[in-house]
């Protein structure tokens, strides 16, 4: 992945992450495999073996998505994010899609998305119109 492009991007805002840990309300209703508070991703690490599908789910009142970090996932595996169909190819599209009229990665409340992932390494993503609180997530797959 690339390291220095992740860390440059998540840098700013980690003490907001900090706090909003510890913000009440917060807490995982166990509904989905990674929930979407109103601030952050529950767990913010998840571990599954090659070829697991992940559920993630909107369980707040605000809207947010899920995009892949470009290139921060393995080599093998290609650009994700919570368009299901699949029509945004890179970490640019995510920001233009969540900008644009489409939002194809948009999850209002109670929306979902599944991905399967399919290689073994670590996958980091964010929510677009989040970064700034810093609602960054990891899935790492192993066997
Ligand atoms: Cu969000």
């Amino acid at each position: 992945m690339n390291r220095r492009k992740f860390l440059a991007v998540t840098g700013a805002g980690a003490s907001l992450a900090v706090a909003g840990c510890l913000g009440a309300g917060d807490e995982s209703t166990g509904a989905f495999d990674v929930e979407m508070t109103i601030d952050s991703y529950r767990p913010e690490e998840l571990t599954v073996e090659p070829g697991t599908t992940v559920e993630f789910g909107n369980t707040s009142s605000h809207a947010h998505n899920v995009a892949a970090f470009q290139d921060a996932y393995p080599d093998e595996a290609e650009y994700w994010s919570s368009d299901p169909e699949g029509r945004i190819g890179s970490e640019q599209e995510a920001i233009d899609d969540w900008y644009s009229t489409d939002q194809y990665t948009k999850l209002s409340t109670r929306d979902s998305f599944e991905y399967t992932f399919e290689h073994e390494g670590r996958y980091d993503y964010y929510c677009v119109p989040h970064i700034e609180a810093e609602m960054i997530g990891a899935i790492i797959v192993e066997e």
